[in-house]
């Protein structure tokens, strides 16, 4: 079978795998997991035992997990289309060095805001710093974008890498929280980010996570569910 992307809903740092397998072009399947489910099924500890997306089983069954490596790996498997690099070249660091950032100081700034969603309990004090540390530290993170951007179309230059895949994810995160209108204080981040919005890798994911059936470039061969899976799992346990 082909490999399989386990991609997180609603909001997950997955969306990103799945335009980066848009984009890569080559058959994959899907396999949903409705994160706020909880417990998720036990099963799913074959995957990731860390129980989080997004994970990839892998042709021979093996699981990978964490964006970045994921990211690379599809990098890799995208040279001939031009988003993966041969390692130890500039472009190869480069990517590394985006990702990295984009999956620590980045993600990590949203860390306050995700806290506030799942801490209904937490009091008004305790509400507000949360949201002044989350929306600080995104805005920290949105203009050293934004300068990077106002020198180039892309985030690693003049084409779209899997940077970009990655960012498109993490982007949305910035209206979900209601944090502010990137227009006006990071011009260049949002112009990336309309750009990003029009792509149709971006907007099959987005029809994704609504739950429809999109076809996207056609290399999307359809979903999987995690029990149809137990046995190649079991395999490999
Ligand atoms: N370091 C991991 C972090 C993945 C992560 O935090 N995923 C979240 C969604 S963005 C998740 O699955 N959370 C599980 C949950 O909410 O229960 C990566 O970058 O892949």
């Amino acid at each position: 079978m082909e490999s399989v992307l386990f991609y997180g809903v609603p909001h997950g740092c997955s969306f990103g795998s799945i335009v980066a397998l848009e984009w890569l072009g080559q058959p994959y399947r899907l396999c949903r997991i409705e994160m706020l489910e909880q417990p998720w099924d036990p099963l799913y500890a074959k995957v990731n035992p860390l129980y989080q997306t997004p994970a990839l089983l892998l042709e021979d069954g093996e699981p990978l997990t964490e964006s970045q490596a994921i990211l690379q790996h599809l990098a890799a498997r995208g040279r001939e289309v031009g988003l993966g690099f041969a390692q130890g070249s500039r472009e190869f660091d480069r990517l590394s060095e985006m990702l990295a950032y984009l999956n620590t100081d980045f993600f990590v700034a949203f860390g306050p805001l995700w806290t506030l969603y799942e801490r209904q309990e937490l009091g008004g004090v305790q509400q507000e710093l949360l949201r002044q540390l989350g929306r600080e530290a995104v805005e920290q993170g949105c203009a050293h974008l934004d300068g990077l951007l106002a020198e180039r179309e892309w985030l690693l230059g003049e084409r779209r890498s899997l940077a970009d895949a990655y960012f498109s994810g993490l982007a949305r995160w910035i209206a979900y929280h209601r944090l502010f209108d990137p227009q006006q204080a990071y011009p260049h981040l949002a112009r990336h980010m309309r750009r990003l919005q029009a792509d149709p890798g971006v907007q099959f994911a987005e029809a994704i996570e609504r739950g429809e059936r999109p076809t996207g470039q056609g290399h999307f061969k359809g979903h999987v569910t995690l029990k149809e899976l137990e046995s190649r799992l079991v395999a490999w346990a």
